[in-house]
């Protein structure tokens, strides 16, 4: 395992499918300090519970389209401020947001409040061509945001969560037609908010055509900075 000098807050910014979800598990086994949020991981978790704001969501999400900038930054940001991430001393990882600079903008502003700040902004740079395949073949344990792949790390019992042992499910977006739409909205607003974050230092890619060969770089670029 791998101990932190410093408070890591990471972002990790990538194509859908790319592997976001995939490199926080490793970064969480591998990093003990760290604890995490994937705001696609609460939506789902509201879909199912059939929330209002699960069926809001869905409206979106079965689209391929992005939640407006408000209701995604309110839901976010009440979990931040629930736990105790906002002490300066805290390291933690967001998977999924922000997407958008003005969910940037107000993640920042929420932060500056508390003397906190995002320190590593990291894009996973997958080729388009490897991702479809991918999330076709994805299964996920939505009450945890465990991910699986059919071919490349299988459950253990088909169709079950390795640690729960209940069912696992498609996406509702994990179709070819909802993952074009997907790539487009992605492509759409990952310039600016790079932009953004290049801007203020904290921005560095991480390329490969597999995850296996993304974490060792993601890892070693997290130690180099803030491990021992
Ligand atoms: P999400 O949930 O944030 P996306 O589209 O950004 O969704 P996604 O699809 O969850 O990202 P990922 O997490 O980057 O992709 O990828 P992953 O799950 O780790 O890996 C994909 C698959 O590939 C898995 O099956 C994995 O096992 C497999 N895999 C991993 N590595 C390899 C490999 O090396 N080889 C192979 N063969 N397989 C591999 O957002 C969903 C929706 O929620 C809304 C939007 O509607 C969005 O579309 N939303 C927001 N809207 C507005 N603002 C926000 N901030 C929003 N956040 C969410
Ligand atoms: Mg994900």
């Amino acid at each position: 395992t791998t101990r932190l000098l410093k408070p890591l807050r990471i972002l990790l910014l990538g194509a859908p499918g790319s592997g976001k979800g995939t490199q926080t598990s490793r970064l969480l086994k591998e990093i003990p300090q760290l604890s995490s949020i994937s705001s696609g991981d609460i939506l789902r978790q509201e879909i199912k519970s059939e929330s209002e704001l699960g069926r809001e969501a869905a409206t979106y999400i079965v689209q391929g389209k992005l939640l407006p900038d408000v209701l995604i930054t309110r839901l976010v940001t009440f979990r931040l401020s629930a736990l105790t991430w906002l002490k300066p001393s805290a390291a933690w990882l967001l998977d999924g947001f922000p997407r958008t600079t003005t969910q940037a903008l107000a993640l920042d502003e929420l932060l500056k409040q508390h003397d906190a700040d995002l320190n590593l902004v990291v894009e996973l740079d997958v080729p388009e061509s490897v991702i479809l395949e991918r999330i076709e073949n994805r299964y996920v344990h939505v009450p945890s945001g465990r991910v699986y792949n059919l071919q490349y790390n299988p459950p253990k019992i088909p169709g079950l969560d390795d640690i729960t042992g209940e069912p696992l499910t498609k996406r509702l977006d994990d179709t070819a037609q909802v993952f074009k739409k997907r790539l487009e909205e992605y492509n759409k607003t990952n310039e600016s908010l790079k932009k953004y974050y290049e801007r203020s230092g904290v921005l560095s890619t991480v390329s490969g055509e597999t995850s296996d060969i993304i974490f060792p770089k993601l890892l070693n670029l997290i130690t180099s900075q803030f491990g021992d």
